[in-house]
C-alpha cells in the first residue's frame, strides 16, 4: 500500500464520519434531524424579518421545522438565518422504508420553531405563507412531497409562565392579577399566555398554584 491509498483509506471514513458531527453539533439541543429522500423546500426571504418577540431575529440564530409525532413535535429539517439573505429550510419527509414516523406524512401541518442563541431561547413561532409566490407549489402551511413555497413572515412570541402582568418577573403582583382575573375583574395588563401556566386554555385556581410553586423556587 502506498501512502497515498494509506491516507485515503483513513481519511474518507474520518470525513464521513465527522461531517454528520460536526453538522448536528452546531444544531440547537433537541433539533437533531435526519435528511430522508423526500423534502418540501421552503424559502424564508429577507422580506419575511422572522421576529423573537417583536426583535429581528440574530444572525446565526436557527429556525427549525417540526412535525407532529403522536403529539410530540420532532425537527425535520433547520437552517441558520444570517440576517443579510434569503435562505431555504428543507422540511424532510418520512423515511417510509422505516418504521415509525422519521418526517412529514403528506398534508402534515409544518410547525415552525426559532432558536435564540444568545439567551438560549426555544420559542415557537407562526408563520405566514406567500400565497401564489413565483415557482411555488403550494402555501397552504402543510407538507407536500416535492413541494416548493416561500413564507410571508414568521415570528414567535415567548412566553414566561407566572407572569400574569407581563413585567418580566414573577412575584406577588402576579398573584394578585390572577385572582383579579379569576374573579372577573378585567386585570389589565393581563398576559393570558403566561398566566396559564397549566397549559389548559383557560384560567383557574391550578395556575395559580403553579405561580405560587414558582415564586417559591418550586
Ligand atoms: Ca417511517
Ligand atoms: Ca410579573
Ligand atoms: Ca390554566
Amino acid at each position: 500500500m502506498n501512502i497515498k491509498s494509506f491516507h485515503l483509506l483513513f481519511s474518507v471514513p474520518a470525513i464521513i464520519f465527522l461531517l454528520p458531527f460536526s453538522l448536528k453539533a452546531q444544531l440547537p439541543p433537541g433539533w437533531e434531524y435526519t435528511p430522508s429522500y423526500s423534502s418540501h423546500v421552503i424559502v424564508i426571504h429577507l422580506s419575511a424579518n422572522p421576529t423573537l418577540n417583536g426583535e429581528p431575529l440574530s444572525a446565526g440564530d436557527h429556525i427549525g421545522v417540526f412535525y407532529d409525532d403522536a403529539g410530540i413535535l420532532k425537527c425535520a429539517g433547520a437552517v441558520i438565518w444570517n440576517g443579510t439573505s434569503n435562505v431555504s429550510v428543507s422540511a424532510w419527509g418520512d423515511d417510509t422504508y422505516e418504521a415509525g414516523k422519521q418526517g412529514f406524512y403528506e398534508d402534515d401541518l409544518i410547525h415552525w420553531k426559532l432558536y435564540h442563541w444568545a439567551t438560549s431561547q426555544d420559542a415557537d413561532a407562526e408563520a405566514t405563507w406567500q400565497i401564489g409566490c413565483t415557482g411555488c407549489n403550494f402555501w397552504d402551511g402543510n407538507w407536500h412531497d416535492f413541494g416548493l413555497s416561500a413564507l410571508a413572515s414568521l415570528g414567535a412570541t415567548t412566553t414566561v409562565p407566572g407572569d400574569a402582568n407581563c413585567d418580566g418577573i414573577v412575584n406577588v403582583l402576579d398573584i394578585i392579577t390572577i385572582v383579579n382575573y379569576i374573579m372577573g375583574l378585567n386585570p389589565s395588563p393581563f398576559c393570558f399566555a403566561n398566566a396559564d401556566t397549566n397549559g389548559d386554555t383557560a384560567i383557574s385556581v391550578l395556575d395559580l398554584i403553579i405561580t405560587v410553586n414558582i415564586i417559591m423556587g418550586g
